[in-house]
């Protein structure tokens, strides 16, 4: 049987752009996120090409992420893949003016919802003494930027589960993997700046911010190596971008 792939976040951006370089791959999917509409969209349109089934949730729920998996159909049981991509910032303040809010949605989304998936799913590949995970970090988990704060500290933390993850999985031939992406244009700053169109699109604007695809051709790539193949960490920048501060733009 063809490889199935759990992807969270695939609603839009870099797990939406997955998705469909999967399904093109002939990679089954289990496609997740809060929005089901979009949801059910993606799987009329990948549908042609692989067997696609959708989970509703919203990852800080924990209840809720165990029932959804729990409730996956059987010929989805088994698990190959699991992208943990879904994702956001929620402002960009200095640590003096940051809203709590932001900071619960920033920690309960990136860090614990990637944590409850997990969890939900490592027994599986476990049990099955395979399996592939692949957290979606950021630039923010390696360096510090201003006013970055508390993104940058829930994506340090992808960065250290990535790598405790590898460790405590190794002896079950699970094959761990971080991506780091620097500015991909995606609803990310939308979310960033709570629906400001205009201060979204700027951060995009003057150079060739890297597109979700790019991000997608990637994690495919990864996902594909060889079975002795563990690509530990990426990092990967728009050409334009040296550092997370230091971009240039036209
Ligand atoms: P998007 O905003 O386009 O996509 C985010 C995805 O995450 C959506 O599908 C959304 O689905 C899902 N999501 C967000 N919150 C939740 C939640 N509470 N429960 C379930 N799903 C949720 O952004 P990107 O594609 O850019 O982001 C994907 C990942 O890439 C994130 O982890 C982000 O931090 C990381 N990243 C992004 C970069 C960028 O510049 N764009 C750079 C580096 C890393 P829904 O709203 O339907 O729930
Ligand atoms: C998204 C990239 O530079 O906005 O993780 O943190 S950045």
């Amino acid at each position: 049987m063809n490889p199935t792939a759990f992807i969270t976040g695939a609603t839009s951006g870099i797990g939406k752009a997955t998705a469909s370089l999967f399904a093109k791959n002939n990679i089954r999917l289990i496609l997740c996120g809060r929005r089901s509409e979009r949801l059910a969209e993606l799987q009329k349109e990948l549908s042609q090409y692989t067997e696609v089934t959708t989970l509703t949730f919203d990852v800080r729920n924990r209840e809720a992420v165990i029932e959804a998996i729990k409730q996956l159909p059987k010929e989805f049981q088994q698990i190959d893949v699991l992208i943990n991509n879904a994702g956001n910032a929620h402002g960009l303040s200095s640590i003096q003016d940051g809203d709590l809010d932001d900071w619960d949605a920033m920690i309960d989304i990136n860090v614990k919802g990637l944590l409850y998936v997990s969890k939900a799913i490592i027994p599986k590949m476990i049990q099955q003494n395979s399996g592939f995970i692949v957290n979606i970090g950021s630039i923010a988990g390696k360096e510090v930027y201003p006013n970055g704060n508390v993104y940058c500290a829930s994506k340090h933390a992808v960065n250290a589960l990535n790598k405790a993850m590898r460790i405590d999985l190794n002896e079950y031939n699970i094959r761990v993997s971080a991506i780091h992406p620097g500015a991909v244009e995606t609803e990310f700053s939308e979310v960033r700046f709570k629906g400001d169109t205009e201060k979204a699109k700027n951060v995009y604007a003057g150079y060739q911010a890297l597109q979700a695809i790019d991000i997608a051709e990637i994690i495919h790539f990864v996902v594909t190596r060889p079975a002795h193949v563990n690509i530990e960490d990426l990092v990967v920048y728009p050409t334009a971008q040296a550092s997370p501060t230091l971009l240039k733009k036209n």
